[in-house]
């Protein structure tokens, strides 16, 4: 495997909307994310990716893009963008600019001239397909619910494509003069703004048949099939699309660029992370994956850990020695890692630091969410118009449809919801959470009083001084070639609750156990061995070359 600048870093991902706000409107912005850079250089962090802050109309809050090249005025300026660039370089930390070029917003001057006149070269720009006997041209469905296809305003008998959001219209692909802007206004970012790269948005939804044909309708009873079937059978097509774009791209620049990939089978790992892959890196979402079986919310069954490991240690494997994944879990479009993924038990500050040395020890990039660090837990929801996110409120209404109770259908939302990944950070224990001095456009999460990072700063024993001391110890020279470069090889499981594993290096071995069960675990050692790092309670003997990881603890071990 090639090495590259990005291999041994540590990314973290913020979402600025609700990151710091500073002057007092309620939502966060680039001032505020410039004065927390000290706070994420403390914390250990290399790549900082911020979710989008482009001028957008946020019907799916900052996704719908209306002009690549400029900033939302409720961040900030682009001006407030080069001091924040300036401010991370101070402290060696890269930015990662969101890349949303599946689609645009329906606010763009682009769809504007293509809905003016449908002749014109902006609408060559995007998917428009005359209807068939007076309905849409095909059955697919639109991720946040409805048909894929919208009428083109002001037009007859003619729609457009949009896989997500109906004000985000699909960009055509397949014209070669689009994707040439969609690499130069990429360049401009990553050479002329100097950013570090990108983490490339929805991506697989560009692997499209442009015939549009019909599909059979999925189980969800409206005739419709998810639009992410024609991905699944198209890969080839984005692969091919982004084999261009890297090589007008990230590799002349040898930027880095983690994808937002979504179902690619064993055989196409090479093709994305292999040294001649699309990307640098790719996001593990095998644990959602695992999760999703379903279009509906109410379709989900909760992971137990033996599944955890088992689909997290498979895609371990198949990355193998190809290339880098990116390990995460959680994300703005999650409910929280520890609310999902670990027991109701570990559920708490000892859950999040046992998970939290998963994350950091696995082989990839890993990507830490903002308030991960600090062991922050879902958020109670208790009416629907807490809720914000559109997906939310289309799973709502779907719940509605197929008879379920309010009550019911908020539990859902409770368990599921990306609602949870967009609350805003909690700063301290006063009003707002320190996040803003009014109001927020989301709600507080409830454990603010105690899950902030001024308390938690001052605890020696908190989520946040662990994740200090994880990175820390990742990065620590000493053991930074073992942890990105070491071979992950699998340990059993001795309660069906923990994940063990050895980061084997060239000279060195690394183990690491997460205990999540109920009772303690006992794993052999060495007479060598030496207790490098632990959460909760670990006792290592070396006399009787063995170590016990007590129930909801974790344990790093040189072999
Ligand atoms: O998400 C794409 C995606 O497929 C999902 O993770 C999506 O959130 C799905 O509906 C979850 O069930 C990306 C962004 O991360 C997301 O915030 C955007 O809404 C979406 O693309 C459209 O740009
Ligand atoms: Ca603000």
């Amino acid at each position: 495997m090639q090495t590259k600048w990005w291999h041994g870093k540590v990314a973290y991902q913020i979402y600025p909307k609700s990151f710091k706000d500073t002057n007092g409107d309620g939502f966060g912005d680039l001032p505020g994310i410039i004065e927390k850079i000290p706070y994420l250089h403390d914390l250990g962090i290399d790549l900082l990716w911020i979710s989008p802050i482009y001028k957008s109309p946020f019907a799916d809050q900052g996704y719908d893009i209306a002009d690549y090249q400029d900033i939302d005025p409720i961040f900030g300026s682009m001006d407030d963008f080069k001091k924040l660039k300036a401010e991370a370089d101070k402290y060696g930390i890269g930015i990662i600019m969101d890349l949303v070029v599946n689609h645009c917003s329906d606010e763009h001057e682009w769809f504007k001239k293509a809905c003016a006149d449908p002749k014109s070269e902006e609408a060559s720009y995007f998917i428009f397909r005359e209807g068939k006997d007076g309905k849409v041209p095909n059955n697919l469905r639109a991720c946040f619910g409805g048909s894929v296809w919208e009428p083109v305003p002001g037009q007859e008998n003619l729609y457009y494509c949009h896989w997500f959001h109906k004000k985000q219209p699909d960009l055509n692909w397949f014209n070669p003069k689009l994707r040439q802007k969609i690499y130069d206004m990429m360049n401009w970012w990553l050479v002329d703004m100097g950013i570090a790269g990108f983490r490339v948005d929805a991506i697989m939804s560009i692997g499209k048949d442009p015939t549009f044909p019909m599909y059979p309708a999925d189980s969800v009873g409206d005739g419709l099939c998810s639009c992410g079937v024609m991905n699944s059978e198209h890969v080839d097509v984005a692969l091919n699309f982004l084999r261009e774009m890297n090589a007008h791209t990230f590799t002349p620049h040898d930027k880095f660029s983690v994808g937002e990939v979504f179902g690619i089978s064993k055989d196409n790992v090479k093709d994305f992370i292999g040294d001649e892959g699309v990307f640098g890196s790719i996001f593990d979402f095998s644990a959602r994956e695992a999760l999703t079986k379903h279009y509906c919310f109410y379709g989900f069954e909760k992971l137990s850990v033996k599944q955890y490991r088992e689909v997290t240690f498979a895609a371990q494997e198949t990355a193998g020695n190809t290339g880098f994944l990116a390990p995460v879990i959680e994300n703005h479009d999650e409910p929280r890692g520890v609310s999902t993924y670990l027991p109701l038990m570990w559920q708490n500050a000892r859950g999040a630091k046992a998970l939290g040395t998963v994350n950091l020890t696995l082989k990839g990039i890993p990507f830490v969410f903002q308030g991960q660090e600090l062991g922050m837990l879902n958020t109670q929801f208790n009416h629907i118009d807490e809720l914000d996110d559109c997906q939310s409120k289309d799973q709502y209404d779907n719940c509605m449809r197929h008879g379920l109770s309010d009550t019911v259908a908020l539990k859902i939302l409770n368990d599921q919801a990306r609602d949870h990944g967009r609350v805003p950070m909690s700063w301290n224990d006063s009003e707002n959470a320190g996040f803003s001095t009014v109001k927020p456009w989301m709600k507080i999460n409830q454990d603010y009083k105690t899950v902030n990072v001024k308390s938690e700063s001052a605890d020696p024993d908190s989520v946040l001084n662990y994740y200090k001391k994880v990175i820390a110890l990742r990065k620590d020279p000493k053991y930074l070639k073992t942890f990105t470069y070491g071979n992950f090889i699998a340990l059993e499981d001795p309660n069906e609750h923990t994940l063990a594993y050895l980061r084997q290096g060239h000279d060195q071995t690394i183990m690491v156990i997460a205990n999540f069960g109920a009772e303690a675990v006992t794993f052999d050692v060495n007479k060598e061995s030496t207790l490098l790092l632990s959460s909760g309670e670990v006792k290592l003997c070396t006399d009787c070359c063995k170590v016990q990881v007590a129930e909801g603890s974790s344990a790093i071990i040189l072999l």
